[in-house]
């Protein structure tokens, strides 16, 4: 990242490295010399007193680790990871039958941008969905159980990164891709780059009751690369506005060869429009989805050009503006969308891309922000008086400015290149402004160190002033991409599963354990209770099972434990299994006992103070 921004900002390494380095001891001494009453108001305001909870839940993603990391705000302590496209040993995730299914194959994923569930432009905290940019997949995790409930592969996609977005009402969840690759699976050589290759956003549709995710339709786009999106809300509410680098199509060294334009664009996409298209049969099938051509309807697609390679697109909570950050030009341009609707109306195009009308710029800018020596700005949040937090990667700061005007009102050290910021409720219609958050790659000297590589970390800032007030650091698994911060009042968990879940593998009586053979197949619908499990409540030893060396074993297991937090875990020894049951769950974990031999089976969580207690034995029979 270095690299690229050093080689595009035209400094040589070592200066931009002795920039860094300067800040960065600016930055260590101004910390050391604060007040001490700042201090103890810092502490005083992210002290969460025992019996007291957190205001705010922070969905914040796990990047490479897959997985989705819940924090308190303020206090920033760490609740819950929920796995999510990573495979999870104490959970079982990924191992249990379900789980396994819904991975499709894969072990891991890489999680930037989590999008909670939408109402009327507001959270209304009953889903958040989550995309996969390296294995092409969204998830859906359901909010009341904290557990990932559906995963949806995408096709002819290359890399949903600029995804999850959704729309004001969860009509949709958008995907665009990052990489361009030829439609259908197809093999086509880097040489064919710019005819053979496409860009393409997936449009999924989310079923609340079934809580399953399903492919709508696709957009297919020119083979620029899309890095982030989001979708219009009350006047602008339809439209979808991405960000696009690699305008040049450079299929090489990118780091120099996708910079090469002073300006890439921004594209406005209607998908009302394109959704009357398809419903009325305009689409194409490929690879098995509907596939539209925006071209193909007029009205439906525009690109505004932009500062070259822009990173984040925000609209602002009113829906009238979206900003866009400059990352490698040290700008954020406000753009209007009545002025864009206005020049649409005109036909003020200055040219055409790939078929795509483009806009002329100074028609839809409505102004630039350029903060003295602010460098790299990468995403923007809003607060609900009228302001702007943009985060700065190379200066290593957020700078809080006035939508309205451009005014920079204050400019606060991050430690250090923050990537994304998280306000309270800040990309719905209606933002809290009270914290906000800031994603940062680099932790540095923040903590004891812990061996060449740093843990990243989050900035907690209070953000109700006129001046912003940093309160703590927090460091944090890779990788803090994307987050999003909900009153805690939103979110309503379960206590235990619900029982009346149609689920036909459950047992709810110890006394209706049993064990049915299929042919080669065992299967055990057993229960889970503090302190023992039973697995067949006709046998002398309820708590052993008997199968033969070869057989496929499906342990059906219910937690009947109906109370809040009494969950239990099963491992089967030298069988590398182990899955967990929370309170009123059933799960289902199968495999093959190839190995014969004496077997234990334990609890594995801690139920009990006869926890260790609870186990058993599988015994497999030699052929
Ligand atoms: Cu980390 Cu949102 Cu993938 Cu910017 S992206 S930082
Ligand atoms: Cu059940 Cu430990």
């Amino acid at each position: 990242m270095n690299k690229l921004l050093t080689a595009l900002l035209g400094l040589s390494s070592g200066l931009l490295v002795s920039v860094l380095f300067f800040s960065d001891v600016g930055r260590q001494n101004a910390r050391a010399s604060t007040p001490d009453g700042e201090l103890a108001s810092a502490a005083q305001k992210v002290y969460v007193p025992h019996g007291k909870k957190d205001e705010y839940y922070l969905f914040s993603s796990g990047g490479h680790s897959g997985q989705l990391f819940v924090y308190g705000v303020p206090s920033m302590r760490q609740i819950r990871i929920v796995p999510v496209f990573s495979q999870d040993a104490a959970t079982g995730y990924g191992f249990d039958d379900a789980s396994k299914k819904m991975m499709g194959g894969y072990t891991w994923g890489d999680f930037h941008h989590p999008a909670i569930s939408e109402t009327a432009g507001d959270y209304d905290g009953q889903f958040l969905f989550a995309n996969d940019v390296a294995n092409n997949r969204i998830a859906a995790v359901d909010l009341s159980l904290f557990h990932t409930t559906d995963i949806l592969k995408m096709p002819n996609m290359g890399g949903p990164h600029a995804a999850v977005f959704v729309t004001p009402n969860t009509e949709y969840i958008v995907a665009p891709t990052r990489f361009a690759r030829p439609l259908g699976d197809e093999y086509a050589p880097l040489d064919k780059y710019k005819e053979k290759y496409k860009g393409v956003v997936t449009m999924i549709q989310f079923d609340r009751a079934k809580k399953k995710l399903n492919l709508a339709y696709q957009i297919v786009l020119p083979p620029w690369s899309y890095d982030l999106s989001d979708a219009g809300k009350k006047m602008s509410d339809g439209w979808v506005v991405m960000t696009t680098y690699n305008t040049e199509f450079a299929t090489t060294n990118l780091e120099i060869n996708a910079s090469q334009k002073d300006r890439d664009y921004i594209v406005m996409v209607n998908w009302k429009k394109l959704e009357q298209e398809v419903a009325a049969g305009k689409a194409n099938t490929v690879n098995g989805v509907k596939m539209i051509d925006p071209r193909d309807v007029e009205g439906a697609i525009y690109a505004i050009p932009v500062a070259k390679s822009p990173h984040g697109v925000d609209v602002t909570p009113d829906g009238t503006r979206f900003v866009a950050s400059g990352k490698l030009a040290p700008l954020m341009t406000v753009f209007s969308f009545q002025k864009a609707f206005d020049a649409i109306a005109k036909k003020d195009f200055v040219a055409n891309e790939f078929g795509i009308p483009v806009l002329k710029y100074e028609s839809v800018m409505e102004r630039e922000v350029d903060p003295p020596g602010a460098l790299g700005p990468l995403h923007t949040q809003f607060d609900d008086r009228g302001n702007a937090f943009n985060t700065m990667f190379i200066s290593s700061e957020v700078v809080k400015w006035k939508l309205d005007t451009g005014e920079v009102i204050d400019r606060q050290p991050v430690f250090y290149s923050p990537g994304h910021a998280t306000a309270a409720e800040g990309d719905t219609a209606a933002p809290d402004g009270t914290y906000l958050i800031t994603g940062n790659k680099i932790a540095k000297d923040s903590f004891l160190g812990v061996g060449p590589s740093h843990p990243e970390s989050l900035d907690l800032f209070d953000i109700s002033g006129d001046k912003m007030q940093h309160l703590m650091s927090v460091p944090i698994p890779p990788e803090p991409h994307y987050s999003q911060m909900v009153k805690a009042d939103k979110i309503k968990p379960k206590l235990i599963y619900d029982k009346d879940e149609t689920r036909p593998d459950s047992v709810w009586k110890a006394d209706d354990a049993r064990i049915e053979r299929k042919g080669s197949e065992v299967h055990v619908y057993g229960v889970a209770m503090r302190s023992k499990f039973i697995f067949d409540a006709k046998a002398e030893r309820k708590d052993s099972f008997t199968v033969r060396q070869g057989d496929r074993v499906f342990l059906h297991i219910t937690n009947i434990d109906l109370d809040q937090d009494i969950t239990h875990g099963l491992e089967v020894m030298d069988y590398n299994l182990n899955f967990e049951i929370q309170p009123g769950q059933t799960s289902t974990l199968s495999f093959t006992a190839d190995k014969s031999g004496v077997f234990p089976i334990y609890c594995t969580n801690f139920c009990s103070a006869l926890h260790q207690e609870m186990s058993g034995h599988l015994l497999v029979q030699p052929k």
